[in-house]
């Protein structure tokens, strides 16, 4: 098989082209990133001989016609994919994750090739913290931010090519991902970070926020058992019952870290942020015999602090920029 990953520079496309180098040695990877501030080949160093990687924007219609004229499966993961940058400036949200979606749809289609779609479970906006449901594929679109507007507009392109144009493609919706190689604005990361320096972690508002968390190289997995017997049309919800708030995420961060489990701050709240993300993913389970193996969140978790604190060299230096951002923004 080839196949084409876009994004694969960044956090969960890496660990997915590190995933498949390890565990299907058949399949020929290459990789399109325009390597922007969240994109770096030192993630794939491992890998470098396995894998081609060709630096490129995925709205780039000639290149990318070019590269899927090529492959047989295609996996898009690039995308713009924080919140808080949504917020300061949205346009890179609509140029990468609808204009690019757009153009990648458009050559597969020319080619008739198979593609996967990533998402997110933002697309669905938010639930109640005392509401007992949980996201499935049927819950309306109603995503909040710029960043979970473009993912759901770029979501329901797909859906539109494979009702129009025959296109041979599937789609993931996913909850929030932990990991190595994960950009230090994210969460989990940025807080493991700051502990390191002897910063305090920072909660936005109460902190009563909750995220539905899942393990990368499960997301991962998932993403191929959907590749490989997965319907053409269907969307699948990936997650694995990780629901947990953000102050208890900081406090075992802290704790693991051989912190009092209180030495953190308040800092302001996020405009418009979601309250609660929960996954339903019976369909995965039931239909493709998908099954989490990191189960265990506290094990995950001080594995990862132990993945920071042994490749400063990957995230130190990114880690200046992204703080000066959010000094400007006084989280
Ligand atoms: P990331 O920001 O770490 O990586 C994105 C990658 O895409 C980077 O390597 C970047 O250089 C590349 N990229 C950006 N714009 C591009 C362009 N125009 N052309 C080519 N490459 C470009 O993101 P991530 O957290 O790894 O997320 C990957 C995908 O998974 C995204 O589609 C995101 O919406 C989705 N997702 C993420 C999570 C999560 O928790 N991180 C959860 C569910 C779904
Ligand atoms: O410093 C912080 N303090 C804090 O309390 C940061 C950076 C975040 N938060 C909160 C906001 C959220 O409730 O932590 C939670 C997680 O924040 P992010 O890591 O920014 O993730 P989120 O906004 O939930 O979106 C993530 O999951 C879904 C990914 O970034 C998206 O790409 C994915 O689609």
């Amino acid at each position: 098989m080839r196949l084409l990953v876009t994004g694969g520079a960044g956090f969960i496309g890496s660990n997915f082209v590190h995933q498949t180098v390890r565990e299907r040695p058949d399949v020929e990877v290459t990789v399109l990133d325009a390597l922007t501030y969240a994109g770096d080949r030192a993630s794939l160093a491992p890998v470098a001989e396995k894998v081609t990687f060709v630096e490129g924007d995925v709205a780039d219609a000639e290149l990318v016609d070019r590269l899927v004229a090529d492959a047989d499966v295609v996996v898009h993961f690039a995308a713009e994919s924080h919140n808080d940058n949504s917020l300061s400036n949205p346009w890179p949200f609509v140029q990468t994750n609808v204009i690019g979606t757009y153009t990648l749809l458009e050559a597969v289609r020319r080619h008739g090739t198979r593609y996967h779609h990533i998402s997110t479970d933002e697309v669905y906006g938010d639930l109640e913290l005392d509401d007992p449901a949980k996201f499935t594929a049927e819950t309306p679109y109603n995503p909040s931010s710029p960043y979970s507007s473009t993912k759901a507009a770029s979501d329901l392109l797909v859906r539109a090519w494979v009702r129009s144009f025959g296109v041979q493609a599937t789609l993931s919706n996913c909850s929030n991902n932990y990991g190595p190689f994960q950009h230090v604005e994210k969460f989990i990361p940025r807080q493991i970070t700051n502990v390191i320096d002897g910063v305090r972690p920072k909660l936005y508002g109460t902190g009563e926020n909750v995220r539905d968390w899942i393990h990368v190289e499960d997301h991962n997995s998932a993403v191929w058992a959907i590749i490989e017997r997965g319907a053409i049309g269907e969307t699948y919800l990936i997650g694995a019952d990780g629901e947990e708030n953000n102050k208890a995420v900081v406090e075992l961060i802290l704790e693991l870290s051989g912190l009092p489990r209180d030495a953190y701050d308040h800092v302001s709240d996020r405009p418009g942020h979601d309250m609660r993300y929960a996954i339903d993913s019976s369909r995965l389970r039931t239909e493709l015999g998908w099954e989490p193996h990191f189960t265990a969140f506290r094990d995950g978790l001080a594995a990862t602090i132990e993945w920071y604190r042994a490749n400063e060299a990957w995230w130190r230096p990114q880690k200046d920029a992204t703080e000066a951002k959010y000094a400007q923004l006084g989280r």
